[in-house]
């Protein structure tokens, strides 16, 4: 008990520059409920803090249901965190501890949990929020790492630890939507590669997902009258590595036409790119990212002028662009056969002044002339 004491004077010393460790004093921060949004959009945040650690209290409700991917009309039994694909964005800033609610309504039919790829020990939470219908489970972790981070369910039977050892449940939870992302910003905010800061305008969270639907001989789309009914086909085509669908934020047409994410000439954008599953490499086109962090981690300083960029399955990624010209922009996973036939692009509608210098169209397309 002393040397808690004589620790505890210390903390007090040190107060500005380290955050608490301790329980009591962990019991003592300012507490915040963080408003959830529907992705693509990110919760109102402050981009740089000049106080202290916070608790950043926060609540998932698991819904279980059926959904529409495409326009065809083909039908997913998703299981989600607050009924989105992806899960909504969280953000907090580093050292802030993350108190999190995971509700599993009655309504639901599965056991579920969460992995926090941005939390230490106890399988990222996985352990300690095993949560049957009916149930919820709150845990508390401390973002020590500034980055973006999937979350993801572990469900038990999945992978080995979650519960149970092998087994569908996790890959099979999580390709059916159960993942999400946090942002841990440093709490001085983001900084360029020469540690200049890099502020933006508008942030926006895609989660890119890959559906394994069955295809009938005649070319159908399989349906189902329960999630658990079209689990065996579901197994058989993630064994073959070969999804179906690889769409942006649960479906393909979600982030396309009237539904674009918006901008200005001027502006600049963060877009916190998510893949819990399978590798990707999102690309703007018709444009670059100015930076992009590799890995997702705000520590490491960012690449600069990037055409496309990587994101390893099991991680989410951060780019900023500033936009210097108007139009429609695609933004797309560069396996052009993933965005073209299977989903996965989304369009950015840009709004401002056409800059010639930067291109201009000297000849329309016409008859050739000699
Ligand atoms: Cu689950």
């Amino acid at each position: 008990m002393r040397r808690i004491t004589i620790i505890s004077c210390a903390w007090a010393v040190l107060a500005a520059a380290s955050p608490p460790q301790f329980a009591a004093e962990v019991d003592e921060l300012p507490r915040v409920v963080q408003e959830m949004v529907a992705p693509p959009f990110v919760p109102e945040h402050e981009q740089l803090v000049t106080g202290g650690s916070k608790v950043v209290q926060v609540r998932l409700v698991i819904e279980e249901k059926k959904i529409e991917i495409d326009d065809e009309e083909t039908e997913v039994w998703a299981m989600t965190f607050g009924g989105t694909i992806p899960g909504p964005l969280i953000v907090v800033h580093q050292d802030d501890y993350v108190e999190v609610t995971l509700v599993n309504p009655s309504a639901n039919n599965m056991i579920h949990n969460i992995d926090f790829h941005a939390a230490t020990g106890a399988l990222g939470g996985a352990e300690f929020t095993k949560v049957g219908p009916g149930e919820e489970a709150t845990i508390r972790f401390k973002a020590t790492r500034p980055g973006v981070f999937v979350y993801i369910c572990c469900a038990p039977g999945g992978v080995q630890g979650c519960s149970a050892p092998g087994g569908v449940m996790t890959p099979w939870h999580v390709i059916s939507g159960m993942n999400g992302a946090i942002m841990v910003l440093p709490r001085d905010g983001l900084k360029d590669q020469n540690r200049n800061p890099v502020r933006y305008d508008r942030a926006y969270f895609i989660g890119e997902q890959d559906f394994y639907v069955y295809r009938e001989p005649s070319g159908e789309y399989r349906t189902y009258e329960t999630a658990v009914h079209a689990l065996n086909d579901i197994v058989n085509t993630m064994l073959g590595q070969n999804p179906s669908h690889v769409v942006f934020n649960g479906a393909a047409d979600a982030l396309v036409g009237r539904n674009a994410l918006k901008a200005k000439v001027g502006e600049t954008v963060l877009i916190i790119h998510a893949q819990a599953n399978r590798d990707t490499r999102p690309r703007l086109i018709g444009g670059h990212a100015d930076f992009v962090w590799p890995y997702g981690s705000f520590n490491n300083p960012p690449s600069t002028d990037v055409e496309t960029w990587f994101l390893p399955g099991g991680s989410a990624g951060a780019m900023v662009y500033t936009f210097k010209q108007p139009g429609l922009y695609a933004y797309v996973n560069h396996n052009l056969i993933e965005s073209s036939l299977k989903g996965a692009v989304a369009q950015i509608k840009v709004e401002g002044d056409w800059d010639d210098d930067l291109m201009q169209q000297v000849k329309p397309p016409g008859p050739i002339s000699k």
